[in-house]
């Protein structure tokens, strides 16, 4: 069996769950999937401050993850919180939702819409767009305006596929990315609903993830994932010393 381990680097118990959920519902049968959130950390991730308080959370977790053997790792938050540093933590694959959607995107289209949350939100998306190398392929990026916590309430559901479809239109892409792994649940529906690929990338990084390790392939050591080195860490941080 293949342990992944999803993380969602938020404290909201209700949306861990349902992110378990869409990752175990496109897993293989021989992959197990544990979703957990950090002990420390903002409930939601909206702004940079969240997602920079989150990273120690998420690292706080791959350690725990490392010492129970997970054989590879999700971040389950569209900004991607910590990749970096958790890739030079974990021995096995560590893949973001952001990033998996965005390369699923570009397997099944040549171009994509994200819809996301806030629109305070929306730069980081450019960002990692950018980072990833797909800015030429992302014609947009749309927020509903809708927090991260409120998209577990009815209307929400309705008011992002609205998005999904008004984005395809609008942007003249071929799929969409959705901008929230609080929108998981909701990627059957706006598929059917629109027409177009629509991409979840929790599902999308559960499966990558698991593909890594069933290829035998872990984070590269030999550079910048090499594990940091030794030193001193003080304050809140102490027990992050390596
Ligand atoms: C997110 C996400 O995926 N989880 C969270 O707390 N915030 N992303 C977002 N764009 O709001």
């Amino acid at each position: 069996m293949t342990h992944v381990r999803v993380i969602n680097p938020n404290t909201a118990l209700a949306m861990t769950a349902a992110i378990g959920r869409c990752a175990r519902a496109v897993a293989s049968p021989a992959t197990t999937v544990t979703a957990v959130s950090p002990a420390m950390g903002p409930e939601s991730i909206e702004s940079h401050y969240d997602e920079a308080l989150a990273v120690p959370g998420v690292l706080a977790e791959i350690a725990a993850g490392e010492r129970e053997g997970v054989d590879a790792y999700v971040i389950a938050c569209f900004g991607d919180p910590g990749l970096d540093a958790a890739r030079e933590l974990a021995t096995g694959p560590v893949i973001g939702v952001a990033e998996a959607a965005m390369h699923a995107a570009t397997l099944v289209g040549r171009s994509f819409s994200v819809v996301t949350t806030l629109s305070r939100t929306t730069g980081r998306a450019w960002e990692l767009a950018h980072r990833y190398g797909f800015a030429a392929a992302c014609k947009g990026v749309h927020a509903c305006d809708i927090p991260v916590l409120s998209l577990e309430e009815p209307p929400a559901r309705q008011a992002v596929i609205e998005l999904c479809a008004a984005a395809l239109d609008g942007d003249g892409s071929d799929a969409v990315v959705l901008g929230c792994a609080g929108m998981a649940d909701f990627c059957a529906e706006a598929s059917r609903a629109t027409g177009a690929p629509v991409i979840d990338g929790v599902g999308a990084a559960t499966r990558f993830a698991e593909s890594l390790v069933a290829l035998g392939l872990r984070t590269s050591t030999r550079g910048e994932y090499a594990r940091p080195l030794p030193k001193r860490y003080s304050g809140l941080l102490r027990d992050f010393t390596i």
